[in-house]
């Protein structure tokens, strides 16, 4: 039987290799651990895999907050929404696998102490008054050049009359 010696030959040749897929990688491009954050804050992820990244999300304490398609993979976390103090920020990669990683940091949301807020309102406080006192200085100003011709007016009006009289 010719064929069938053919096709335990032919079997025997056939070898290929089953690779799992291969997770992407995904890592923060903008924010370091344990940074402490105030305002509105954006986080940025560099992603890549060895076919193509399908989505990069983005959590705040476990929570998913943004879905990015497409790079660069950004969101704005507004952090004044959140309470002071430590919270973790997590990107997930995924692929057209489904295969995922993440990268997670801890980081210290910070609006109500020394840092940009409280400066920012202290230049607020110095703003006004440096108008206020401009405009008390301009009418200041006005109402001494009013009294100096007033003054200088009446000597000439008395002076006149002395003139007339001497
Ligand atoms: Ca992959």
């Amino acid at each position: 039987m010719p064929s069938a010696t053919e096709q335990k030959t032919g079997t025997a040749n056939i070898s290929y290799t089953i690779r799992p897929p291969i997770p992407p990688e995904v890592s923060f491009t903008t924010l370091t651990n344990n940074a402490t954050v105030s305002g509105t804050k954006a986080i940025s992820a560099n992603a890549t895999d060895d076919k193509s990244v399908n989505r990069v999300e983005f959590y705040i304490d476990g929570v998913k907050k943004h879905t990015d398609y497409g790079a660069p993979y950004t969101w704005s976390w507004d952090t004044t929404s959140y309470s002071e103090g430590t919270h973790t920020v997590k990107v997930v990669a995924y692929d057209g696998d489904g295969k995922s990683s993440y990268q997670q940091y801890s980081v210290n949301v910070n609006n109500l102490g020394s840092s940009s807020p409280g400066i920012s309102e202290g230049e607020g406080e110095d703003a006004a008054p440096n108008e206020g006192r401009l405009i008390i200085y301009v009418v200041v100003g006005v109402v001494i050049v009013i009294v100096v011709v007033l003054v200088s007016i009446f000597k000439i009006s008395r002076g006149k009359p002395e003139e007339a009289r001497g």
